[in-house]
Protein backbone atom coordinates (compact mmCIF):
# COMPACT_ATOMS: atom_id res chain seq x y z
CA UNK A 1 0.00 0.00 0.00
CA UNK A 2 1.74 3.37 1.14
CA UNK A 3 4.73 4.39 2.65
CA UNK A 4 4.74 7.26 5.43
CA UNK A 5 7.29 9.64 6.29
CA UNK A 6 6.77 10.55 10.12
CA UNK A 7 8.76 13.41 10.93
CA UNK A 8 9.82 15.04 14.40
CA UNK A 9 11.78 18.19 14.61
CA UNK A 10 14.26 19.19 17.91
CA UNK A 11 14.11 18.32 21.36
CA UNK A 12 11.21 15.84 20.40
CA UNK A 13 13.92 12.70 21.15
CA UNK A 14 13.44 14.24 24.71
CA UNK A 15 9.66 13.44 24.99
CA UNK A 16 8.65 11.85 28.33
CA UNK A 17 11.84 12.66 29.80
CA UNK A 18 10.91 16.16 31.24
CA UNK A 19 7.88 18.28 30.64
CA UNK A 20 5.42 15.96 31.16
CA UNK A 21 2.51 18.32 32.45
CA UNK A 22 2.73 19.63 28.96
CA UNK A 23 3.59 16.93 26.42
CA UNK A 24 2.74 13.42 28.60
CA UNK A 25 5.03 10.57 29.72
CA UNK A 26 5.39 8.71 26.34
CA UNK A 27 8.61 8.69 24.79
CA UNK A 28 9.32 9.19 20.84
CA UNK A 29 9.29 5.52 20.58
CA UNK A 30 5.67 4.80 21.69
CA UNK A 31 4.79 7.34 19.28
CA UNK A 32 6.10 6.29 16.30
CA UNK A 33 5.23 2.67 17.39
CA UNK A 34 1.85 3.80 17.62
CA UNK A 35 1.56 5.48 13.84
CA UNK A 36 3.54 1.95 12.92
CA UNK A 37 0.64 -0.14 14.35
CA UNK A 38 -2.09 2.38 12.93
CA UNK A 39 -0.43 2.44 9.78
CA UNK A 40 -0.21 -1.32 9.83
CA UNK A 41 -3.85 -1.61 10.07
CA UNK A 42 -4.20 0.14 6.58
CA UNK A 43 -1.64 -2.22 5.30
CA UNK A 44 0.90 0.65 5.30
CA UNK A 45 4.60 0.97 6.36
CA UNK A 46 5.95 3.85 8.06
CA UNK A 47 9.59 5.81 7.69
CA UNK A 48 10.40 7.57 10.65
CA UNK A 49 12.90 10.44 11.15
CA UNK A 50 14.28 12.48 14.27
CA UNK A 51 16.19 15.22 13.83
CA UNK A 52 16.73 18.76 15.68
CA UNK A 53 18.86 20.35 12.52
CA UNK A 54 16.98 21.98 10.42
CA UNK A 55 18.84 20.98 7.06
CA UNK A 56 18.51 17.40 7.95
CA UNK A 57 14.40 17.54 8.21
CA UNK A 58 15.08 19.53 4.52
CA UNK A 59 16.83 16.50 3.32
CA UNK A 60 14.38 14.29 4.98
CA UNK A 61 11.43 15.80 3.40
CA UNK A 62 13.40 15.80 0.05
CA UNK A 63 13.87 12.32 0.00
CA UNK A 64 9.98 11.62 0.99
CA UNK A 65 9.64 13.01 -2.97
CA UNK A 66 10.68 9.71 -4.11
CA UNK A 67 9.74 7.45 -0.93
CA UNK A 68 6.96 7.98 0.84
CA UNK A 69 3.65 9.01 -0.42
CA UNK A 70 2.67 11.04 2.41
CA UNK A 71 4.01 12.94 5.32
CA UNK A 72 3.35 13.15 8.91
CA UNK A 73 5.47 16.38 10.88
CA UNK A 74 5.88 17.52 13.64
CA UNK A 75 8.47 20.10 13.13
CA UNK A 76 8.92 21.04 16.98
CA UNK A 77 9.38 24.93 17.58
CA UNK A 78 10.79 24.65 13.82
CA UNK A 79 6.94 25.30 13.37
CA UNK A 80 6.91 28.41 14.23
CA UNK A 81 9.76 30.21 11.73
CA UNK A 82 11.20 27.67 9.58
CA UNK A 83 10.57 28.57 6.41
CA UNK A 84 13.11 26.12 4.85
CA UNK A 85 10.87 23.47 5.90
CA UNK A 86 7.69 25.10 4.37
CA UNK A 87 9.36 25.65 0.66
CA UNK A 88 10.47 21.78 1.11
CA UNK A 89 7.12 20.58 1.80
CA UNK A 90 5.39 22.64 -0.73
CA UNK A 91 7.62 20.74 -3.25
CA UNK A 92 5.83 17.50 -1.83
CA UNK A 93 3.07 16.55 -3.81
CA UNK A 94 1.27 14.03 -1.37
CA UNK A 95 -1.07 14.93 1.58
CA UNK A 96 1.15 16.46 4.71
CA UNK A 97 -0.27 16.41 8.08
CA UNK A 98 1.14 18.74 10.70
CA UNK A 99 0.69 17.18 14.05
CA UNK A 100 0.99 18.56 17.68
CA UNK A 101 1.16 17.33 20.60
CA UNK A 102 0.10 19.77 22.61
CA UNK A 103 -2.01 22.31 21.37
CA UNK A 104 0.60 25.63 20.81
CA UNK A 105 -2.46 28.11 20.09
CA UNK A 106 -3.62 27.66 23.82
CA UNK A 107 0.28 28.07 25.00
CA UNK A 108 2.79 31.37 24.36
CA UNK A 109 2.01 34.12 21.62
CA UNK A 110 4.91 32.87 19.83
CA UNK A 111 3.56 29.61 19.16
CA UNK A 112 0.64 30.67 17.89
CA UNK A 113 1.73 31.37 14.26
CA UNK A 114 2.67 27.89 12.12
CA UNK A 115 4.60 28.28 8.84
CA UNK A 116 4.20 24.81 8.23
CA UNK A 117 0.14 25.09 8.35
CA UNK A 118 -0.06 27.07 4.88
CA UNK A 119 1.36 23.78 3.23
CA UNK A 120 -0.07 21.19 4.94
CA UNK A 121 -3.12 19.48 3.65
CA UNK A 122 -4.32 19.69 7.25
CA UNK A 123 -3.31 20.25 11.37
CA UNK A 124 -4.08 18.31 14.31
CA UNK A 125 -3.32 19.91 17.45
CA UNK A 126 -4.04 19.06 21.48
CA UNK A 127 -4.73 15.39 21.05
CA UNK A 128 -1.51 14.05 21.74
CA UNK A 129 -0.86 10.62 20.70
CA UNK A 130 -4.80 10.41 19.45
CA UNK A 131 -3.38 12.99 17.05
CA UNK A 132 -0.88 11.18 15.35
CA UNK A 133 -3.43 7.84 15.30
CA UNK A 134 -5.95 10.43 13.08
CA UNK A 135 -3.06 11.90 10.92
CA UNK A 136 -2.99 7.84 9.56
CA UNK A 137 -6.43 7.75 9.06
CA UNK A 138 -6.30 11.46 7.55
CA UNK A 139 -3.72 9.83 5.24
CA UNK A 140 -5.49 7.29 4.01
CA UNK A 141 -8.61 8.90 3.50
CA UNK A 142 -6.32 11.50 1.30
CA UNK A 143 -4.58 8.60 -0.58
CA UNK A 144 -7.26 6.77 -1.71
CA UNK A 145 -9.50 9.60 -2.69
CA UNK A 146 -6.27 10.27 -5.06
O1 LIG B 1 3.12 20.30 20.94
C1 LIG B 1 3.99 19.98 20.13
O2 LIG B 1 4.02 18.87 19.60
C2 LIG B 1 5.12 20.96 19.78
O3 LIG B 1 5.46 20.76 18.42
C3 LIG B 1 6.28 20.62 20.68
C4 LIG B 1 7.45 21.59 20.51
C5 LIG B 1 6.99 23.03 20.66
O4 LIG B 1 8.07 23.91 20.41
C6 LIG B 1 5.85 23.35 19.73
O5 LIG B 1 5.42 24.68 19.97
C7 LIG B 1 4.67 22.40 19.95
C8 LIG B 1 8.51 21.38 21.61
C9 LIG B 1 9.07 20.03 21.64
C10 LIG B 1 9.97 19.92 22.84
O6 LIG B 1 9.81 18.64 23.32
C11 LIG B 1 10.28 18.35 24.54
C12 LIG B 1 9.88 17.17 25.08
C13 LIG B 1 10.31 16.80 26.31
C14 LIG B 1 11.17 17.61 27.01
C15 LIG B 1 11.57 18.81 26.48
C16 LIG B 1 11.14 19.17 25.23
Amino acid sequence: MATIALLHGPNLNLLGQREPHIYGSAALADYEAAVVAAAAQHGHTVVAFQSSHEGDLVDAIHRARTDADAIIINPGAFTHYAWSLHDALAAFTGPVIEVHISNPNAREPWRHTSVVSPVATGSIVGLGMHGYELAVDAVTRRLAAS
